[in-house]
């Protein structure tokens, strides 16, 4: 990945990276990362497209695995830290990854794994510093990463993106929202998706900033991080923003100033992933001072929609296209919307992913045949600024910022011996945007507690139904089709 390393090369001596109480320079990454590369290579002199997964927390560690992957010919496979085996799994198979990365805390879980698959396991701290091996020379329009996303399958799909995508989208948003060498950014987001690994990390570092990173999501670890004085950029989730605001209402007057203060000095305060309600947008205004800058994106594009840096940020709409990224609206007849009609979105640029992994089928059916990418949501223009209305289909779900699938939580639950059938929904919820709840049809004797349990050892906690309800039957159309809309009533 040319766009980061040479910031590296150029920055030195600056610091990178500080995670766990330690500071990094660019040097020291990039060394780091280039030792790495050269452990992975082994006797080979270029990885190839090989697929590389790695379960490695967010910090240093992280990045150097990153670039190391890149930098050796792989392909990023990053894995979450919080997914239960089963879903581990399911992405080392789809992927074929031979090479498995992990932080020593996933020795138990993966080790056995990893062996009887024959997958090469390197754990990251015991990796010895050899002699620097002369690098690949990549070529951008090379696979980069496969990052899975929940649709309208029921299993997730694995989004291939290039180093030339990826390039496209750094640019992008660095040059829209001017990051620079005196940026640095807190990250509190999982580096499995997009707005954490691309907007936060990749982004920042690519521009000379410092990103430093907290060991685990909490408030109170953010609240005092602001209050230092050095962080400048804030990126997250309409989630995280709710649980800042009722955090900083628990707050006593003196607390509450100092933070303010800190805030208001901030460069940039940025929201995205899911709808940001109005009135969080406004709290949050009046807690630190900002609007925030409301921007949409999606795995598969990267960032493709923001309001601006500059200029009036429209509560309750995701602005206009960003820079290198096509935008269109289109009816139900894949007609461009002239009239000020409501359409899908549907994208076209570099910034836009190659295919879904080992999935022709998939990935022809999301393009229409001129190129353009469906983005299966739906919006209107008004005075220049696109308003998202919602999405074409019932069974996708943002829940804390994290896009999940309602077959595939289906299909787990089916699984289940005392489960006959369930229908799984998304419900409005102020701090979660919706809430995964489920109504199931049920053998007698079904204890809920247990089944709940047991969901998350199958699934990761994010994608388990917060509440169930036990129904005699579903309700059904003339077709047999299960109503979703029907299901939501019932949980009102
Ligand atoms: C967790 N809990 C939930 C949910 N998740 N309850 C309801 N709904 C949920 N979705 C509950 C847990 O069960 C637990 O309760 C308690 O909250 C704490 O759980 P934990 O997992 O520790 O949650 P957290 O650490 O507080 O995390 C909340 C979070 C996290 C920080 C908001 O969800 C998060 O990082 N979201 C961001 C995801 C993200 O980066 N999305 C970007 C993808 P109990 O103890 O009772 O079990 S989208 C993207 O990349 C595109 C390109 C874009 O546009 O950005
Ligand atoms: P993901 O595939 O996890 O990257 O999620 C992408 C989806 O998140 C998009 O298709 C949208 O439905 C949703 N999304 C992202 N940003 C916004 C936003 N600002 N407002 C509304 N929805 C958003």
């Amino acid at each position: 990945m040319h766009l980061i390393t040479e910031a590296a090369l150029n920055q030195s001596d600056k610091i990178a990276i500080i995670a766990s109480g330690k500071s990094f320079s660019y040097k020291t990454l990039l060394q780091a990362s280039q030792q790495f590369a050269t452990h992975l290579l082994d006797v080979n002199n270029d990885l190839a497209g090989a697929r590389i997964a790695f379960m490695v927390d967010p910090g240093f560690d992280y990045v150097k695995v990153q670039w190391g992957i890149w930098q050796a010919g792989a392909v990023a496979v990053p894995l979450c830290i919080s997914h239960p085996l089963p879903s581990l799994q399911y992405v080392l198979e789809d992927t074929g990854a031979t090479i498995l990365v992990i932080s020593p805390q996933y020795h138990d879980l993966l080790a056995t794994y990893a062996l009887e698959h024959s997958i090469r396991l390197i754990v990251v701290d015991r990796v010895p510093e050899p002699a620097i091996a002369l690098m690949p020379n990549i070529d951008p329009q090379r696979n980069a990463m496969i990052l899975y996303t929940s649709g309208t399958t029921n299993k997730p799909k694995g989004v291939v993106t290039t180093h030339a995508n990826i390039a496209a989208q750094i640019k992008s948003i660095t040059s829209a929202w001017q990051y620079a060498p005196t940026d640095h950014t807190l990250c509190v987001l999982p580096l499995h998706h997009v707005h954490g690994i691309i907007n936060v990390v990749s982004a920042t570092l690519s521009m000379g900033g410092t990103v430093e990173f907290v060991d685990s999501f909490s408030v109170d670890d953010i609240f005092s991080r602001f209050m230092k004085g050095d962080i400048n950029v804030f990126m997250a989730v309409p989630t995280i923003y709710f649980k800042l605001i009722a955090a900083f209402e628990m707050l006593d007057v003196a607390d509450r100033q100092q933070l303010k203060n800190a805030m208001k000095k901030f460069r940039l305060m940025v929201c995205g992933s899911a709808a940001l309600p109005v009135s969080v947008m406004q709290q949050w205004q009046e807690v630190s001072g900002h609007v925030l800058l409301e921007r949409y994106g999606m795995t598969e594009i990267g960032m493709g929609i923001s309001n601006p840096y500059e200029g009036l940020r429209k509560p309750g709409s995701i602005g206009m296209p960003l820079p290198g990224v096509s935008v269109r609206l289109v009816d139900e007849h894949m007609q461009p919307i002239i009239n000020g009609e409501a359409g899908e979105i549907q994208i076209k640029g570099e910034n836009v992913f190659k295919e879904y992994w080992n999935k022709p089928d998939a990935t022809a059916k999301e393009f229409t045949p001129d190129g353009w990418f469906k983005t299966g949501d739906v919006a209107v223009v008004e005075e220049g600024y696109y308003r998202i209305l919602g999405r074409s289909s019932v069974d996708i779900i943002k829940s804390g910022g994290y896009k999940l699938s309602a077959l595939e939580i289906e299909e787990v639950l089916r699984t289940h011996a005392m489960v006959d059938d369930c229908a799984v929904v998304g419900i409005a919820d102020d701090e979660w945007g919706e809430l995964v709840v489920a109504a199931v049809v049920a053998k007698v004797g079904l204890d809920q507690h247990q089944l709940n349990q047991w969901m998350r050892t199958q699934m990761p906690t994010y994608k388990t139904p917060r509440k169930y309800l036990l129904v005699k039957e579903l309700p059904r159309n003339a077709m047999g089709k299960v109503v979703k809309n029907e299901v939501k009533t019932m949980f009102q």
